[in-house]
């Protein structure tokens, strides 16, 4: 009995040291230590022993079942450790390899240009008012003194959303301005950003839907200096400090007086070339002392405030700006016009 002992001693460690896997090792465990293991199966026959050996067979069992349980002990820690650095050498992460440059985006032309114009505005005291693009015919024409037959009214140019003409997309920014008026005391001083809509057919100059910038001052005596004044000022701002001015008479409905604004070519410096189309001036936008019916029609006392507006179309500024030929490239978001800016 000594001998077999002996003998699953020395082939159990044998084993145990050439196992490579902790289920192997297990397996080996249940072998040699478990309930009907070969160790313990031997142990069944020591009440065949005589007394006197079986105390010594008896020690020499627990020796062996001991040297069995430590090497199957440290055996496993050093499989759970090669385990663990295999996995730490197969997950390694090399963080030398460069990194891949995400693609950046930036800013539409239009935005360049609507942030530029916004912040301008909002460093000389501004607020921004923005407000919906369905509006009634009411506050997009006849608050703003364009009544009923008015040939900007016409079905040819307004999308109408009812067959009444009630209801449309808006064609100006102004209605909103007109709720700001009814809604606020002076002193008043906001822009109104935003789409506008007019059935206009596609082409290089035309687009149904564009983008207008408009603006707002209503106070105590508030004259046309005001507005020569500021308006040269947010041009000297945009085109650069040397940009010189013009204010030529116009007509609007909801303005009186009213004038267009032109800036020198900067091309030319006033001569006349191509950009300029020979005129030596470029129209940038439309401006005037707000018409007293709208101040009255808004509940603003005409004896007491008076006001002054102007009108932009956002997409020209911006095609003139970066020297852009087709409107219809503003819109059609191709990247390879749009990774220009
Ligand atoms: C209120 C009163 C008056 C806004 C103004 C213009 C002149 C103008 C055009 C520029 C090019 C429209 O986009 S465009 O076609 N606009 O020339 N707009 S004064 O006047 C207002 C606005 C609101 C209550």
């Amino acid at each position: 009995m000594k001998q077999q002992l002996e003998t699953i001693r020395q082939s159990a460690l044998a084993a145990i040291e050439r196992t490579a896997q902790l289920k192997e090792l297990d397996d080996l465990r249940v072998r040699y230590l478990g309930k009907k293991g070969e160790l313990t199966a031997l142990l069944k026959q020591m009440g065949g022993l005589s007394p006197e050996e079986r105390p010594v067979i008896g020690q020499l069992a627990n020796e062996v079942r001991e040297a069995l349980a430590n090497a199957i002990a440290v055996q496993s820690k050093r499989l759970e450790e090669a385990a663990l650095n295999a996995r730490l050498a197969s997950e390694t992460l090399d963080v030398t390899i460069p990194g891949k440059k995400p693609q950046l985006g930036h800013k539409h032309p239009m935005s360049i240009v609507l942030d530029e114009l916004k912040d301008v505005f909002l460093g000389m005291g501004f607020q921004i008012a923005e407000g919906p693009e369905i509006e009634m015919a009411s506050y997009n024409f006849t608050k703003l003194n364009t009544e009923e037959g008015h040939p900007a009214r016409d079905w040819q140019d307004t999308f109408y959303l009812r067959e009444d003409s009630s209801l449309l997309l808006r064609t100006q920014t102004s209605p909103m301005q007109v709720r700001v008026m009814e809604n606020q005391k002076p002193p008043i001083r906001i822009i109104a950003p935003g789409r506008v809509y007019r059935k206009d057919e596609v082409d290089a100059t035309h687009s149904p839907m564009f983008h207008q910038i408009e603006g707002l001052v209503v106070d105590k005596g508030i004259t046309m200096a005001d507005l020569k004044g500021t308006l040269d000022s947010v041009l000297k701002a945009l085109y650069g400090p040397n940009t010189v001015t013009r204010f030529r008479p116009h007509h609007f409905p909801f303005t009186e007086p009213s004038c267009e604004v032109d800036v020198q070519c900067h091309a030319c410096g006033g001569v006349g070339c191509r950009v300029c189309k020979g005129e030596g001036w470029i129209e940038v936008l439309g401006a005037g002392m707000v018409h007293p019916k709208v101040l009255e029609g808004c509940g603003i006392d005409t004896e007491v405030y008076s006001g002054w507006a102007f009108g932009a179309g956002v997409e020209r500024l911006v095609l003139r700006r970066f020297s852009i030929a087709d409107l219809r490239l503003i819109f059609e978001n191709d990247i390879r016009f749009l990774n220009q800016f």
